[in-house]
């Protein structure tokens, strides 16, 4: 029982911190947005190619979170754009607390926040960030069925990017069973298809989070 105890005031006191950083991001007129995926679907891509494709329409700043090493802070600062790493040494997932001091390493002239956590579909999806909204990933490659079996991500994300379209020639996976899975478990998830590599359906993905920037 203490177990479960400990673990509410953890979530409370992350919830507080997270309401107060919205709070915050609202009033700079900054809109925030939690990535989240299984590792490697394709969040750092899909953040280097919303960057690409919205530089004459908003300023991007990044702050991503991994298990280990700053690759992903390189390839996006490869692009010039404010970018924060946060190395959780091991924890799966970030929290509010680390979000708030990554972002004092940020300066505030963007529009879009991009929050990219650690790669799970479990652990993130119970952790407020201070995020407008969650966005999950699922590429084509990691089984059609994930929706069902990672059901939290789902739930608790406004927008699902199916990405790596450009794959379907190539191995078992049907993008109608992926989103039919999505929406039985939330069926109020704009859906969007994409490949990072061809840049397929990033425009109306672009577009879609410019509607919501300009919004809120
Ligand atoms: N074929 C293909 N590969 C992709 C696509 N998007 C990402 N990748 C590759 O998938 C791998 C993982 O991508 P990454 O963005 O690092 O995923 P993350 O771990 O979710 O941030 C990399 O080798 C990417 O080049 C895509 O749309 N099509
Ligand atoms: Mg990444």
């Amino acid at each position: 029982m203490s177990v479960i105890k400990v673990e509410r005031k953890i979530l409370e006191k992350n919830d507080a911190i997270a309401q107060q950083l919205r709070a915050y991001f609202t009033e700079k007129k900054i809109f925030a947005v939690n990535l989240l995926s299984s590792p490697g679907s394709g969040k750092t891509s899909l953040i280097e190619q919303t960057v690409k494709n919205s530089r004459s329409l908003f300023k991007t700043a990044v702050i991503v979170g991994d298990l280990q090493t700053d690759n992903d802070a390189q390839r996006i600062a490869a692009l010039s754009i404010p970018v924060v790493q946060i190395i959780t040494n091991g924890s799966c997932h970030l929290e509010a607390n680390l979000v708030r001091d990554a972002f004092q390493n940020l300066n505030e002239n963007f529009d879009l926040l991009f929050i990219e956590n650690v790669g799970n579909l479990v652990c993130p999806a119970g952790f407020d960030l201070g995020e407008h909204l969650k966005v999950v990933v699922a590429s084509t490659t990691e089984g059609d069925d994930k929706p069902l079996k990672y059901p939290a991500a789902y739930r608790n994300s406004s927008a699902l990017v199916i990405n790596k379209i450009d794959l379907i020639p190539h191995i078992n996976s049907d993008p109608e069973a992926i989103k039919k899975n999505a929406l039985l478990i939330n069926n109020r998830l704009e859906i969007f298809e994409v490949s990072c590599t061809t840049n397929q359906g990033i425009e109306s993905w672009t577009d879609w989070l410019h509607s919501k920037i300009k919004q809120s």
